[in-house]
């Protein structure tokens, strides 16, 4: 079919030489069928020139089209739909501005290696490529394609289906990512033949086909895993995402190797499992001689496999990763696996045979006796009753009702908050731990809740610094208009990581990480429908959140938080670079 074909008359030419309508799609509904097709039934983004229509249209044939109040925050949803579903999150932005605001979306989630699309509508060609400053100009295809895994432009009806088609595999396939699509405003109005138009449309199959691994690559795993006296696995959130949770579940269990979880994979294997090293990190870190990473990047979350949190002894390292580029990235890694988590870790299981045995009983003691030091420790801080309250005394609180209901899903942001939140709060089940991600950008929170509702249809918690909420707050307006489970919880200590700086200059500007004090975020819940807490106390948290679970309605809960209780940055203060003139 050439572009002539797809813009031919709306009348045909009968037998019997009288005329009759014939029947005709358009760019509206081909890219809708063609999202329909391959099982992309929900859209998040912000309406306005030239996809209002689309979206209305989207809407009317049976996709959920969730209108957001800012692009990033629906990028943001889109993104973590993605990770949750395997299935490339959908989100439509306008032209120009609104495509930025959904970029940074975009590009944290090919950081994360979430598959996530960008449908940005786009304007005219023939007037950008010329620069005469049309309506939203931006050539957005060259701006999109430095910041995401690859991107497309559609500028004929009969090449949607394939243009989708190329989206959906590029962002599900091999290492995920995000792509985007551009579509000029000319194409939505395209008309062709319906019938045409439907034959042109692909569903893809096989999306992320399964990569097997070598199988020497497996035998010089096992290798290496057998010679090791103090192994440690280490999951990321690439094998939270795989979902093979079962198979992994077995291998650790069969391996009998102790693991940590990297935050978002927490609860992929329960916190409180006895293998679990969660609450040994620094010394599972620290004595470890072999390291296997699943899923996991080396990373600066990491510390890149270097320096002091490493201890000494040189490490030989395992890793699985889908991205065979990710091998040697940071150190030289002994064992590469390459292929897709399931893939990989069933091989290994079926390669360990029946007579594998676990090796290393003194090491996994030692591990255990010190996490469960390490618990017993903590626990008198969690039941403090202080007030305002601290950090401990507000997680405590939340801890046990996680614990109660581990469906609900936690969606956490902020320095402190995010910090103690992730190592106070166990998980029980996998992808239950939303956060930050690779970035630790602020502003996932709203958006991540969101889908986190949508996709799973189960209740949301989302603990966010009152900072970090700041940056998505005015999507409560969102979470009230379609009544989603989602509690928000604002740990509000009048700032970002304190809220007791003081202006060295004694003028009346406020420190530049101190907010109003004493804010009532809970209020703003309440203008648009939703309940508001103000919790104060470690009893009134508990007893708010437990509302909230029981009866599912949109509820915000102002958790009022010392000031004083954070420390710069949280838990990464060391990243911050010093001043070496001396303070006057
Ligand atoms: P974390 O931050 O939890 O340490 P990262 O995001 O750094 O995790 O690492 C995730 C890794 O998982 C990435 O290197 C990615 O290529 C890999 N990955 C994602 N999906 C799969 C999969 N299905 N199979 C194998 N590796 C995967
Ligand atoms: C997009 C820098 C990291 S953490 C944080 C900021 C601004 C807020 C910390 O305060 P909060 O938590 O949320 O009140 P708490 O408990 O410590 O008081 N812009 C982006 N991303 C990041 N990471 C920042 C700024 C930052
Ligand atoms: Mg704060």
């Amino acid at each position: 079919m050439t572009p002539a074909d797809a813009t031919s008359p709306a009348e045909n030419a009968n037998i019997d030489g009288t005329s009759a309508p014939q029947d005709l799609t358009d760019g509206f509904h081909l890219i809708i069928d063609a999202l329909k097709l391959n099982g992309l039934n929900t859209i998040y983004g912000v309406p306005g020139i030239p996809i209002t229509d689309f979206g209305r249209m989207a809407q009317a044939e049976g996709i959920r089209v969730f209108s957001f109040r800012h692009e990033q925050n629906a990028g943001n949803a889109a993104a973590i739909a993605g990770y949750l579903t395997k299935k490339p999150g959908i989100c439509l932005t306008v032209s120009a501005p609104g495509f930025l605001n959904g970029l940074t979306a975009l590009a944290h989630a090919t950081t994360n290696c979430w598959p996530m699309i960008l449908l940005s509508g786009s304007s005219e060609r023939e007037i950008v490529d010329l620069q005469q400053g049309d309506y939203e100009e931006m050539d957005q295809l060259a701006i999109a394609k430095p910041l995401c895994k690859a991107a497309y432009r559609i500028l004929h009806a009969q090449d949607i289906g394939i243009g989708v088609a190329r989206a959906i595999r590029a962002a599900v396939s091999g290492r995920p990512g995000g792509v985007y699509l551009d579509l000029p405003a000319k194409l939505f109005g395209q008309v062709m033949d319906a019938a045409a138009g439907a034959k042109s449309l692909v569903k893809v199959i096989d999306p992320a086909p399964k990569q097997l691994p070598a199988p020497d690559a497996v035998e010089r795993a096992l290798e290496v895993l057998k010679g090791a006296k103090r192994p440690l696995i280490i999951l990321g959130k690439g094998a939270a995402y795989a979902q093979a949770d079962d198979t992994l579940r077995e291998f650790v269990e069969k391996s009998g190797i102790p693991y940590l979880a990297m935050s978002m994979a927490k609860g992929l294997l329960p916190d409180d499992h006895p293998l679990s090293a969660g609450a040994a990190r620094s010394l599972a870190l620290k004595d470890c001689d072999v390291v296997m990473l699943i899923g996991a990047r080396l990373n600066w979350l990491l510390s890149h496999g270097k320096g002091k949190q490493w201890g000494t002894e040189p490490k030989k390292i395992v890793q699985i990763d889908i991205e065979p580029k990710e091998m040697d990235s940071n150190l030289e890694i002994a064992a590469p696996i390459v292929g897709d988590i399931g893939s990989c870790v069933a091989a290994l299981l079926d390669a360990m045979g029946s007579d594998w045995r676990a090796t290393y009983p003194e090491w996994t003691a030692t591990v255990r006796e010190k996490a469960e030091s390490n618990i017993a420790k903590m626990a008198p801080r969690l039941m403090n009753n202080n007030v305002p309250m601290d950090y401990h005394g507000a997680l405590g609180a939340l801890k046990p009702i996680i614990k109660a209901h581990p469906d609900t899903i936690l969606v956490n942001e902020g320095a402190n908050t995010l910090d103690f939140a992730r190592s106070i709060i166990d998980m029980y089940k996998p992808r239950k731990r939303l956060d930050v991600g690779t970035w630790g950008v602020m502003g996932i929170g709203m958006g991540t809740a969101i889908a986190a509702a949508v996709e799973t249809g189960q209740k949301v918690l989302a603990v966010e610094g009152d900072s970090a909420f700041g940056f998505s707050g005015m999507e409560v307006e969102t979470i009230c208009r379609y009544n989603l489970p989602v509690c928000v919880i604002v740990f509000n200590n009048n700032g970002i990581y304190r809220g007791t700086d003081v202006n060295p200059t004694g003028g009346p500007d406020v420190a530049p990480t101190v907010f109003v004090k004493d804010a009532r975020y809970d209020i703003m819940m309440q203008a648009f429908g939703g309940v508001g807490v103000n919790a104060t106390t470690p009893d009134e948290l508990s007893r708010a959140v437990n509302e909230f679970l029981a009866s599912g309605r949109p509820t915000l809960i102002n958790a009022v938080i010392d000031p004083q209780s954070g420390t710069e940055s949280g838990r990464i203060g060391n990243l911050n670079p010093q001043s070496v003139v001396s303070k006057k």
